[in-house]
């Protein structure tokens, strides 16, 4: 352990007063070059307990760097993951505001609706696949508390994974009978094609970035409860948006879902 008493609940501070007051702020190995992943995990609880004591509901999951591109981007070899509070739920008919965010992106992602408590360490996709109820059309939007969204894998572990936003599109369907893999989404900004790409982009198939995270979950002893909601990881890159603009993503089969920003 690096931390010494009280820096974790400093490094609490300093990212929750970042977000509320949409700012910019150094990354925090600047400061704590030699933090260990296990520590940014601890401070990412933290800093969800410390969003729960003032509110907010914890209501799933997210997965972050799950395509091989994003990992050699980060030069890891593993995915990551942080968690989904109710504050950040948006919906389609109601734009965002800019102001509200540092420097947003959209990426496209799979929601799955978790219909069983599911815990373990050898967990598998065809398991995740068996108490998931619904799979939907999903955009994350994410909003780095660090400046020009520049970090290191501890950094962004610690920032709960740049968590800021989701949106869920209305068309929700088993995932019996979907080939999630060979999935192919279109994602469009102001009606223009950005990026495209299919389910296999996220670690082969979007249960199996979900079930990676149920495993590390279950390795400290936590799993995935009845009613969470997962995102499994971005199909394509990030995409910057701004006020004015409209982002959609189309999945084929799965439907649509799209925002806009004020
Ligand atoms: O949801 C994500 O894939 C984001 C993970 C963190 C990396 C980033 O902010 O680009
Ligand atoms: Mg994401």
């Amino acid at each position: 352990m690096n931390l010494t008493r009280g820096v974790d609940e400093e490094i609490v501070d300093y990212l929750l007063s970042a977000e509320k007051e949409c700012r910019e702020v150094t990354k925090i190995t600047d400061q704590y070059p030699n933090l260990t992943f296990e520590e940014a995990y601890l401070i990412q609880e933290k800093l969800i307990q410390r969003k729960e004591q003032e509110g907010a509901r914890r209501i799933g999951l997210k997965l972050g760097l799950t395509s091989k591109a994003k990992q050699e981007m980060m030069g890891v070899h593993e995915a990551i993951y942080g968690y989904l509070t109710d504050d950040m739920l948006a919906v389609e008919w109601k734009p965002l505001a800019f102001t509200s965010f540092i420097h947003p992106k959209a990426e496209p992602e799979i929601a799955f609706f978790i219909g069983e408590d599911l815990q373990g360490t050898h967990v598998t996709a065809a398991d995740v696949l068996s108490v998931t109820q619904y799979v939907a059309p999903a955009i994350e939007v994410i909003d780095s508390r660090y400046q020009h969204f520049k970090f290191t894998l501890t950094d962004v572990i610690a920032d709960n994974c740049s968590s800021a936003r989701f949106v869920i599109g209305n068309k929700w369907l088993s995932p019996a009978g979907l080939d999630l893999a060979s999935l192919g989404m279109v994602m469009s900004k102001n009606s223009e094609v950005v990026t495209v790409g299919a389910g296999a982009a996220v670690l082969g198939h979007p249960a199996t970035s979900v079930a990676w995270a149920v495993n590390k979950l279950g390795a400290i002893g936590k799993g995935l409860k009845k009613g969470d909601i997962v995102l499994s990881g971005a199909i394509s890159e990030a995409v910057a948006f701004e006020a004015g603009d409209s982002i959609s993503v189309q999945f084929a089969e799965l439907g649509g879902v799209s925002f806009s920003c004020k």
